[in-house]
């Protein structure tokens, strides 16, 4: 990793340019779902159909972002460890990136941001009921798993965050081809800005076609495995544990 990084140098230092340098909209793409889409009359299992998993969530001009973006569930993991570490710039956290892989790794935000980025404006659906539209800029997960050598036999990637509920970390999970899809990122900017702590400081998961609870936030750990079995209650996430949301969020 260490020649990852030294090869493609820090952007977090200089990460200016980059975070003005705007999102790599996929215009064609929305418009021909908007058009193919239109009638509200559309059963959504028949869009699910017709849709294939790769296909990618609408994206949006800089003006049609939200005033203002709420913060939902964890606002602050408020832990003596999650503290320090914001305490001190988050110069000290690192992403494990472990499980079924080739080459674990431990991923300072100068890593992270060193990686190809991607940019995206796309709107946040929460199953309780409401929507915003953001600006999200990370690295593709892919990407991450690829510097990994994540191996064949992983169907899962898990994600472990900072935030505890009842004393357990907050943990979600998606399968390869979310894993893999283009506006699957790890975002460590919001709106041009480094994220905040209500949002996931200082990285959360952005999953494009997938409802709000998908998107965990304040990411400690992301872990490639063959089954989601014995991970927390084994149904792939906190509130699919704990509440009967359903593992699958696709929007
Ligand atoms: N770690 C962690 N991630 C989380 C949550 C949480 O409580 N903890 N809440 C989820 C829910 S239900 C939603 S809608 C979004 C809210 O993201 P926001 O606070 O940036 O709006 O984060 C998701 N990710
Ligand atoms: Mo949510």
């Amino acid at each position: 990793m260490t020649r990852l990084i030294d090869r493609r140098g820090a952007l977090l230092g200089g990460g200016a340019g980059m975070l003005l340098a705007g999102c790599d909209c996929v215009i064609q793409h929305s418009s021909a779902r908007a058009i193919l889409f239109k009638g509200e009359d559309i059963h959504r299992g028949l869009q699910r159909a017709l849709s294939n998993r790769d296909a990618l969530a609408p994206e949006f001009r800089p003006d049609q972002m939200s005033p203002y973006f709420r913060t939902n569930g964890t606002r602050d993991p408020g832990t003596a460890a999650y503290a320090a570490l914001r305490a001190g710039g988050f110069a000290d956290w690192r992403l494990t990136v472990d499980g079924l892989v080739a080459r674990p790794l431990r991923l300072s935000l100068r890593d992270i941001g060193a990686l190809p980025q991607r940019a995206q404006i796309t709107r946040h659906d929460c199953v309780e009921g409401w929507s915003a539209i953001g600006k999200w800029q990370g690295p593709t997960l892919g990407s991450v798993l690829r510097a990994a050598g994540v191996r064949d036999a992983a169907r899962y990637i898990v994600f472990t965050c900072a935030d505890l509920y009842g004393g357990a970390p907050y943990y979600e999970s998606l399968d390869r081809i979310d894993a893999f899809h283009p506006q699957t990122i790890l975002a460590w900017a919001m709106n041009d800005r480094f994220l905040d702590t209500g949002h996931g400081a200082p990285l959360r998961l952005r999953v494009e076609r997938h409802l709000g609870y998908k998107h965990a936030k304040y990411l400690m750990r992301v872990s490639a495995v063959a089954s989601l079995d014995g991970i927390g209650k084994g149904r792939g996430g906190y509130w699919e544990d704990n509440v009967d949301y359903d593992w699958w969020a696709g929007i």
